[in-house]
């Protein structure tokens, strides 16, 4: 038997994002995102820095395929911005937009990847943030649905995979409310929590009416999901009090209780409402329909997770702090917890009682302090080091019949990590910013011989 062998049809990846790769904000018809506009108001991003030339990407998209036919990736995961498809928002198309997209599909087509297209990252169109201050208005989701129709219209003859939304508390619950941290765009706070679970509530809705486009529109057959950054609950060890422990804890935990249970069951997390008593979202007759769609896969992006205990208290348990010195990569969250995982695919399957859902692990992924050595390579030991305990928690969720049939490494290239602008990076390819040179860092010469393998090496 060959050790940590991977089926033969698992779909090895990468994934990226339009905001933080593509750059060329103002080209090609496209209107600024509230991306745009938070970071380039002083003392939102570190540095000042903004999405403005980001990679380049809009430009050197033909060279970012070919790095990927030399890593063997035969799915890539990218996201469509809505400001170069409807520059306003609502109304006039913008043809120029759509025509980039379709040129980035064909050129991956062409070289044998499939792609796997998002149609919402962070990036909304700062028009309708001025209009109605975007997520906080219902008016929202018709226009995300709208805008969805227009991009499967034309490229739902060639697009076999599409996801609606990714990570929906990133730009609601971190754009909105007053201790985010790090605050993201449009960085509007809001006076209530219930204000902050309404502009989540309307992005579920948005995912709803996404999907219902998306069936309405393609013309081949296709699969849909939402891309879902569940918080993942690790039992400490594995004892069947510790494991319940975790399950529960699982459905208190805001992310969880108060997204991925309505999109998949249809209601809230009974204990997340009562907990939130008065500051729930409203939620209108037949809401929960619109956002209850019938899904063909789920993504999952997993970084890391919190352990858990069973405990005496009133919830029957408690969440663990770390102690000093627990390892992390290079970020303040990013502690090193390789179960996360398998739990996480684990409770969706359990928990959620959906062991029929196919899961894609859709980001995955750390930041490290990568360095050119005088040889001018990085040499990201740490990196690969995350990664090989990360697949290993994926073969373990395949061994014991989990369904999953994917995982996307976050991300191809460093890139504009948000807040961080470029002082974090996440790629496989090391940017030289000044000179736009793309270096693959060790990790890359790492997982493609994984991918060629098939197996964790
Ligand atoms: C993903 O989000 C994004 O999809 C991607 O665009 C991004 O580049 C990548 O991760 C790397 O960051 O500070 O304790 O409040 C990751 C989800 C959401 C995880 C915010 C950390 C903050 C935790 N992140 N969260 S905390």
């Amino acid at each position: 038997m060959v050790r940590n062998q991977f089926p033969p049809d698992f779909m090895w990846g990468v994934a990226t994002a339009s905001y933080q790769i593509e750059g060329a904000v103002a080209e090609g018809g496209r209107k600024p995102s509230v991306w745009d506009t938070f970071s380039q108001t002083p003392g939102r991003v570190l540095n000042g820095e903004t999405g403005d030339p980001a990679c380049d990407h809009y430009h050197r998209y033909e060279t970012d395929i070919q790095l990927m036919v030399e890593l063997g990736i035969k799915h890539y995961r990218f996201s469509i911005a809505w400001s170069r498809i409807i520059p306003d928002g609502r109304g006039t198309v913008n043809e120029a937009g759509l025509d980039f997209y379709q040129r980035l599909v064909d050129t991956l087509l062409k070289n044998g990847i499939t792609p796997h297209a998002t149609l919402f990252h962070w990036d909304s169109p700062q028009a309708l943030e001025d209009l109605y201050g975007s997520w906080r208005s219902r008016e929202m989701a018709q226009d995300f649905a709208d805008y969805v129709a227009v991009v499967v219209n034309k490229l739902g003859d060639r697009i076999t995979s599409w996801m609606t939304i990714n990570e929906i508390p990133c730009f609601t619950h971190l754009g909105y409310q007053v201790n985010a941290l790090p605050p993201h765009a449009p960085g509007t706070i809001v006076s209530r929590p219930k204000e902050v679970w309404q502009t989540s509530h309307h992005a579920l809705l948005a995912h709803g009416l996404g999907v219902q486009a998306i069936r309405a529109n393609s013309t081949v057959p296709c699969t849909v999901s939402l891309v879902d950054n569940c918080a993942v609950t690790v039992p400490i060890t594995e004892t069947p009090e510790n494991i319940l422990a975790a399950q529960k804890a699982f459905a208190l935990c805001g992310e969880n209780g108060g997204i991925i249970f309505p999109a998949l069951t249809g209601s809230y997390s009974p204990v997340l409402l009562e907990l939130l008593g008065n500051e729930a979202p409203d939620i209108l007759p037949g809401d929960l329909e619109i956002i209850h769609q019938p899904l063909d896969q789920l993504g999952l992006n997993i970084y890391s997770a919190t352990y858990v205990r069973a405990s005496d208290n009133s919830q029957g348990f408690e969440f663990l702090g770390l102690p000093k010195g627990y390892p992390r990569m290079n970020m303040p969250w990013l502690n090193i917890v390789p179960e996360c995982i398998y739990w996480g695919i684990r409770h969706i399957s359990e928990t959620l009682d959906r062991a029929d859902l196919p899961i894609l692990i859709t980001e995955s992924g750390c930041a490290a302090e990568d360095e050119l050595t005088p040889q001018g390579e990085v040499i990201d030991t740490d990196r690969i080091m995350y990664l090989r305990q990360h697949f290993k928690s994926a073969y373990r969720a395949l061994v014991e019949r989990y369904p999953l049939k994917g995982y996307f490494v976050w991300s191809l290239m460093d890139n504009f990590e948000w807040a961080w602008g470029y002082q974090r990076r996440f790629g496989l390819i090391y940017l030289d910013y000044i000179t736009q040179k793309r270096i693959p860092k060790a990790s890359f010469q790492w997982y493609a011989e994984c991918i060629r393998q098939n197996r964790v090496v």
